[in-house]
């Protein structure tokens, strides 16, 4: 028998409520009522609004059939109608999946034949790319998907809104200890995994994450990482920011100058980063003096390695408090603290947002190393998850008898008492934030004609922290170049984010001692070139 968590054990904890994410937005459109609850490049809403729209959505997806514990497939980039759509959801009970806008045919495949969702959530188009097509052949191809609803102009979403308004019934009681959202796992070895968070563990990660930013209703919360990742979601996030009454800012695109257009213009106090984006906004804020960042009162930076050096360039450069922000969407996160001295903030990732977070720094035979010394970083907490969605098997091999997670990060703990990372201990590419699989990509390749073996490798990069390389074993006179296995990706439905950055053929791999493909050395060879 695995180890299940016991949740009365965290019932005394300041900021944990039993209750649904329906209900929790209710007691905020009574408390904010006409406020800015959150804009986009388009509208903007109150929380009365909000309350409202997604009381009647949730009415008409009751109407459509969805019930009470439907999984649904969400993928919509950062705009109302995504806000809207989450809370509709919680009202009812049904479980949004959140799919990232970068995602396609393969990473979909997985997931649906995982969860077997009822539905299927889309924008209509977004960054030049057409989802209506995918939904379609994903229906087509899966009858667990009884509908497909868009949300565009004048689309399904909107329209289901207007129909039902005025006529919500009741709806199916929720309780806090249920099933709220499935989050992606970063990198996954072609089973995909998914993360079931309930509605009070998710709340209290963002409760604890704006604790720890001195969040409060003065504050407003910049979105441009994807917002259906747990770091702008609820770390603080738009969830974290709408408990204290803030507001929320959806940036539709990450790229530099949307981002410093939208500080500059919305007076954005608090935003998060990955390390690559803050390099680009850096480089954009040199050669140009039209953007005002003076309102930002915190910078989060995380989801990836942030050099020792960047850190200090930004604590010496922005006008504002650096925040290291360690995360994971299994649970646990540790933060630096806006009161932390700078240079005790540029060298560690601070602390867990919350005093019940058990964290363990261990050896191979997962003994306590010393302070000081690198070692696997476990954790278990109130909102940690014991276990995967539906996965016994990667469940043993991720967690300890005892409930651990076991992060695959080299974490220590400094003199002072503060976690540092140090890079994976688990096979995974972090490249710009976003986490990739080898054995993934390695499958993929694999399914090329002229491609007999592959092997994938992360290599440090300036810019992505680490770039992915494949090499490739292939039919001796058959050339392959960088463009054909691109376009060969995206057509079996490979997310862009997956794709080689190089590749480069070898005749024989070079081997390990024990006669494995020698990653190490392929590494090397791959920073050579
Ligand atoms: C965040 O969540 P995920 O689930 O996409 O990725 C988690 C992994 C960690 O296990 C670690 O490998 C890496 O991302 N990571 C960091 C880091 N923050 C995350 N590695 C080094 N330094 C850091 N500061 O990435 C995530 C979730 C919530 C908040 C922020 C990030």
């Amino acid at each position: 028998m695995s180890y299940k968590k016991d949740m009365s054990k965290y019932e005394h904890l300041e900021g944990w409520e039993r209750c649904g994410f329906g209900e929790q937005l209710d007691k905020w459109a009574e408390k904010y009522g006409e406020r800015t609850a959150v804009t986009d490049s388009e509208d903007e809403i109150s929380y009365m609004e909000l309350k409202q729209k997604a009381d009647c959505l949730a009415a008409a997806f009751l109407r459509k059939g969805i019930l009470k514990g439907d999984k649904v497939l969400v993928q919509l980039p950062n705009r109302i109608s995504f806000v809207i759509v989450f809370f509709a959801l919680s009202k009812i009970g049904a479980v949004p999946i959140m799919m990232l806008p970068a995602h396609r045919e393969a990473e979909l495949e997985g997931i649906i034949e995982l969860a077997k969702p009822a539905a299927y959530i889309v924008v209509e188009k977004y960054l030049g790319f057409s989802y209506v097509p995918m939904a379609n052949a994903m229906k087509e191809k899966y009858s667990c998907i009884r509908h497909i609803f868009v949300d565009s102009e004048s689309g399904d979403i909107s329209g289901m809104i207007a129909e039902t308004c005025g006529e919500n019934g009741a709806f199916p009681a929720v309780d806090g200890y249920e099933t709220a959202v499935l989050l992606l796992s970063g990198g996954t070895t072609g089973v995909p995994k998914l993360i079931p968070r309930t509605h009070t563990d998710y709340m209290y990660n963002a409760r604890m994450s704006a604790k720890r930013c001195r969040l409060d209703s003065s504050d407003v919360y910049l979105a441009s990482l994807p917002v259906a990742h747990n770091f702008p979601l609820c770390c603080p996030g738009l969830l974290g920011t709408l408990e204290v009454g803030g507001k929320v800012v959806l940036a539709s695109a990450t790229s530099p100058d949307d981002i410093l257009d939208a500080i500059t213009e919305e007076g954005v106090t608090i935003t998060a980063l990955v390390p690559a984006m803050v390099t680009v906004c850096m480089e954009m804020l040199e050669w140009d003096e039209d953007y005002d960042i003076s309102s930002l009162r915190i910078l989060q930076v995380g989801g990836a390695m942030l050099e020792d050096s960047l850190a200090d360039k930004i604590i010496e450069e922005w006008p504002c408090k650096l925040m290291q922000v360690f995360g994971t969407a299994e649970g646990l996160l540790s933060f630096t603290s806006p009161e932390d001295e700078g240079s005790l903030i540029a060298r560690c990732q601070g602390t867990p947002v919350s005093p019940a977070d058990e964290v363990k720094i261990v050896d191979e035979e997962d003994k306590a190393v010393p302070e000081g010394v690198f070692g696997e970083l476990l954790s278990r907490g109130p909102y940690t998850i014991d276990g995967y969605y539906m996965a016994e098997e990667a469940n043993k091999k991720s967690f300890t008898p005892d409930g651990f997670y076991r992060t695959g990060d080299k974490a220590m703990w400094t003199k002072d008492r503060r976690l540092r990372l140090g890079g994976r201990i688990k096979e995974q590419i972090n490249r710009a934030g976003e986490k990739i699989m080898p054995s993934e990509i390695e499958a993929y390749l694999c399914r090329h004609s002229k491609i007999k073996e592959a092997a994938v490798v992360g290599v440090p990069d300036e810019t992505l922290g680490n770039r992915i390389c494949a090499f490739l074993v292939t039919d001796d006179e058959a050339g392959i170049d960088l463009q054909e296995i691109h376009r060969f990706l995206r057509e079996i439905g490979v997310a862009a984010y997956k794709m080689p950055d190089q590749i480069e053929r070898v005749e024989t791999w070079p081997l390990t001692s024990v006669g494995k493909i020698d990653k190490k050395a392929l590494e090397r060879m791959a920073q050579g070139k």
